[in-house]
């Protein structure tokens, strides 16, 4: 397949303004004119200001939000809009992470709304869908992806989705050190792909770009990178460190 990968690191509610500096300066260096893969950073909001400083922007080191709100601006104490966002230069923008579905409640119906407007703002979504324990354990993981896909790309045109990244994540999976293996990974990218055309066509299907997330580490990194449905990781307590998020890149 032509698909780039695309290895991006979610640093959720981690690292000051001068720690992401920090951060960031030196993962510039270890890259160097690396540019195999496209590498996306999302640091929380206090923080994307000062890295959005740091990038060059036509690189392939590009900047992520962790979230936006569905509207252009307007009486939404707390929330960011897609505007403020394209202001700092994020291309990417992470949809529907179970973290949100979970402590805030976030709907598919509510998330549909933020991949609209994240799109509509040209920017590129990170939508995260995955099934809990339970689910996998009753065996209708299939059933809770597909509706996840369903409802949360409902009514969006096809020259459109290409735009969109999909994120696996299996929720048994995130922070627990228990990653899915590769094959149980690459089954279910192959799932989304399958249902991808069902939704849309096979040609927009071979197009969008899956990642797998949970529990990524430089120890199972590559393994995973290596299946055929599988078009980068989405990392996050393995990003958080120079040199874990910076092996994986460059599988060292
Ligand atoms: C899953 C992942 C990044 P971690 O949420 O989105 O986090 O790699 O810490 O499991």
């Amino acid at each position: 397949n032509t698909r780039k990968k695309i290895i991006a690191g979610n640093w959720k509610m981690n690292k000051t303004v001068s720690e992401a500096k920090a951060f960031v300066h030196a993962l510039l260096k270890e890259l160097g004119d690396y540019s195999a893969a496209d590498i996306v950073i999302c640091p929380p909001f206090t923080a994307l200001q000062a890295v959005s400083e740091l990038l060059d922007h036509s690189s392939h080191v590009r900047l992520g939000a962790q979230n936006l709100y569905p509207a252009s601006h307007g009486p939404y104490t707390g929330e960011i809009s897609p505007w403020m966002l394209r202001e700092f230069y994020c291309h990417y923008v992470i949809v529907g992470h179970s973290e949100r579905r979970i402590h805030l409640g976030e709907s598919d119906e509510f998330i549909n709304k933020k991949v609209k407007a994240a799109l509509a703002a040209s920017l590129h979504p990170i939508l995260c869908i995955g099934e809990a324990l339970e689910e996998r354990q009753r065996g209708i993981w299939k059933e809770k992806i597909g509706s996840q896909l369903e409802l949360d790309l409902m009514a969006i045109e096809e020259k459109q989705v290409v735009d969109c990244i999909i994120a696996y994540e299996p929720i048994w999976a995130i922070g627990t050190g228990k990653n899915a293996t590769s094959e149980q990974a690459q089954e279910v990218h192959f799932f989304i792909r399958e249902q991808l055309t069902k939704l849309f066509s096979d040609q927009i299907a071979q197009k969008i770009r899956i990642q797998y997330g949970g529990s990524v580490t430089p120890h199972n990194a590559q393994e995973l990178l290596a299946c055929p449905d599988i078009d980068g990781l989405l990392i996050g307590g393995a990003s958080l460190d120079v040199l874990s998020f910076s092996s994986i890149i460059l599988n060292k």
